[in-house]
């Protein structure tokens, strides 16, 4: 048993001293004093022995597997040291890490776009709520309860006469009510909707404009927003106006624009029309003006709205509306 004892301490002891490290130090206390070590072993054989012998090898056993342990300790704290030691330190005359920069998000971009285009051509930008009631959202625009072009736009109502604003015109609305033409203004912002798909998020982002004055007409509408197109997309770009119904205006128009995709040959993009849809418009209802109290028949104007993520899909060539909204820093970083 001594012997034995004698020959496991040798052993294990010339181990400790021979391994390099961490690892094999680790294999040397799995061997010895591990739960399948040979000293670990030898402790259970104690209760084997002979009664007088237990006392004396269970004592030289207990003995021999701690001196092992701090072995190995010891050699673990020498190791961990040298690591320490051969680290690399601080130079502190390396420059330091460029601080990371971030960049607008590219909805923001194309909003601030769109905003100096109508910014250059004399209009002015209103902002407002977006918890809006009823009567700016709806009644002021010539959408009476019960409407159905409330069913257009499927409301997210916060209370019985409080709505998220469904579009931007509540704005314009407020702008008019306290204040008389001339009237330039781009209306920008956050609007609600309760719609989900992948071509819809329940939040978007639009830009209206108003222009209200004696003697606009139609072709007012038409060369601003010409304007607008072919500097916001590209000066050749080919254009249309087709007629439509908005219930604020009258009559309306929406603007298409020659598909950008396949160039008007029609794609999956264009749905084979060769044309894309990118601006609501038309002249302002009577029953607008005479909402916000001006005198019938003084003034006349225009109003228009377009949505600032299509308008970002179509010059990015983004093909999933979801994308500005995922918060993918690899997406969002390059624009
Ligand atoms: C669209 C259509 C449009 C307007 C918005 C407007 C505002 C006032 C009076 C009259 Cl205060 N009209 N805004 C007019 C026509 C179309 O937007 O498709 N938007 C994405």
């Amino acid at each position: 048993m001594e012997k034995e004892l004698k020959q496991i301490r040798e052993e294990a002891l010339c181990a400790v001293n021979e391994a390099k490290d961490l690892e094999s130090l680790q294999n040397v206390s799995v061997k010895y004093i591990g739960r399948k070590g040979s000293l670990t072993l030898m402790l259970r054989n104690v209760a084997n022995l002979p009664a007088d012998q237990k006392p004396l090898a269970g004592k030289l056993t207990n003995i021999l597997k701690k001196e092992i342990e701090e072995a190995i300790e010891k050699a673990t704290e020498k190791i961990e040291a040298d690591i320490a030691r051969k680290a690399p330190g601080i130079d502190i005359t390396l420059p330091g890490r460029p601080a990371y920069q971030g960049n607008l998000h590219p909805i923001t971009k194309v909003t601030e776009e769109i905003c100096s285009i109508f910014l250059r051509l004399g209009f002015e930008i209103a902002e407002g709520p977006e918890v809006e009631s009823d009567y700016y959202n709806f009644e002021a625009l010539n959408i009476p309860k019960n409407h159905p072009a409330r069913d257009m736009q499927d409301t997210f109502y916060v209370s019985g006469d409080v709505v998220l604003r469904t579009h931007t015109s509540p704005m314009q609305a407020r702008v008019m009510e306290k204040s008389k033409p001339p009237i330039r203004i781009i209306a920008p912002g956050k609007v609600y909707r309760c719609d989900s798909d992948h071509t819809h998020t329940p939040m978007f982002n639009q830009v209206e404009g108003l222009l209200v004055d004696e003697n606009i007409s139609f072709s007012d509408l038409k060369g601003i927003l010409t304007i607008f197109v072919h500097q916001i997309f590209d000066k050749n770009v080919k254009l249309r106006f087709r007629p439509s119904f908005f219930p604020f205006t009258e009559p309306s128009a929406e603007v298409d624009i020659e598909c950008v995709m396949c160039r008007g040959k029609g794609c999956r993009v264009c749905s084979q029309t060769g044309w894309l849809e990118i601006l609501g418009s038309g002249m302002v209802h009577p029953y607008v003006f005479e909402k916000a109290g001006y005198e019938p028949g003084k003034y006349s104007g225009f109003a228009f709205g377009t949505g600032v993520e299509r308008i970002a899909m179509l010059k990015y060539g983004i093909d999933d509306l979801r994308k500005f909204y995922e918060n993918d820093i690899r997406f969002l970083g390059q624009f």
